[in-house]
């Protein structure tokens, strides 16, 4: 399953880049967007992921994030998540680039995590910026209003039409940039601009790799697709980076 050219590659890399998506949080028990099953198969994603949909149907959206809040609180990660911060151990230059707004790759123990879609834990009002936590805004049911200036909260994340936060972008960009090995990894990279990170990894020459159980737009254009779920295909590939880096020690 693991290739030569890749076991070199783990061999030899100084800067890994991990690129995430919902997928990987599958195994967690998070449902994706766009999977069968996901949970856009059901509601157009502009009329939950956006501020046009939040102000024609404040209440459908927030009990959209509100319900997700408590699932993502109680899923845990999974070897998936695991193998990744394991292999962070492993390489002198190792990051995450996540679409997830889970924190499932904080919690399994990455320290390095560029998140480009923001974080489902935190809040704020949208008229004065004041920032809420979880605990308050689940407290009572409807969409929460702040308690300095009767604003309503929304959640911290990145919805469509709105810009990614610059910091992390910026980071993400030089991480694809500069890395020997870059994941892409349980995403439909169809979401923009971070499905233009494996062509900024691949322009760089980078060894482009995908897992993912089906084909995306990018699956024809990488250096290798390892075929089937995060929480199988990752820990394999710790396996392999362990054994190959203790040969090269
Ligand atoms: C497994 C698995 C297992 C299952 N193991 N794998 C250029 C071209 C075209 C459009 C645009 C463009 N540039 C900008 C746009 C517009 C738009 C966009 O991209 N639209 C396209 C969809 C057409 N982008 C934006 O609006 C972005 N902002 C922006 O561009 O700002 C500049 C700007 C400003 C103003 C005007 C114009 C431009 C913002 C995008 C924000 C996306 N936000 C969301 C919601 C976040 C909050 C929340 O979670 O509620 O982010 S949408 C949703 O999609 C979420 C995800 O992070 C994102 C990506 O989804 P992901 O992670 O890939 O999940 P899925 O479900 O799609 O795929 C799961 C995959 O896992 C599948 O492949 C499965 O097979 C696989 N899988 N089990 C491994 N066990
Ligand atoms: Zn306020």
């Amino acid at each position: 399953m693991i290739s030569d050219r890749l076991r070199n590659v783990l061999r030899s890399a100084q800067s890994v880049a991990a690129f995430t998506g919902a997928g990987i949080s599958a195994e967690s028990g998070v449902p994706t967007f766009r999977s069968k099953g996901g949970i856009w198969t059901k509601m157009k994603p502009e009329e939950l992921a956006s501020m046009d949909g939040f102000m024609k149907n404040p209440d459908l959206v927030w009990e959209w994030y509100a319900q997700r809040k408590r699932i993502m609180a109680d899923v845990q990660p999974n070897p998936g998540h695991r193998a990744l911060a394991q292999m962070e151990r492993l390489f002198p230059r190792f990051a995450i680039i996540t679409q997830n707004i889970d924190n499932l790759h904080q919690r399994a123990g990455n320290t390095v995590v560029h998140e480009l879609h923001g974080n489902i834990e935190r809040n704020y009002c949208m008229a004065c910026g004041k920032r809420y936590t979880n605990e308050e805004v689940l407290a009572s049911a409807g969409v929460p209003r702040c308690s300095a200036c009767g604003g309503t909260i929304r959640p911290d994340v990145v919805w469509f039409g709105e810009m990614l936060p610059e910091d992390a972008w910026d980071a993400s960009v030089r991480a694809a940039g500069s890395a020997d090995l870059f994941l892409s990894i349980g995403t439909s990279t169809v979401v923009y601009p971070a499905a233009s990170l494996p062509t900024i990894a691949l322009d760089a020459g980078a060894m482009v790799v995908e897992i993912n159980p089906e084909t995306t737009p990018l699956t024809s254009r990488v250096d290798e697709f390892l075929q089937g779920p995060a929480g199988t295909v990752l820990p394999e590939l710790y396996d392999a980076a362990a054994a190959a880096r203790k040969e090269k020690a």
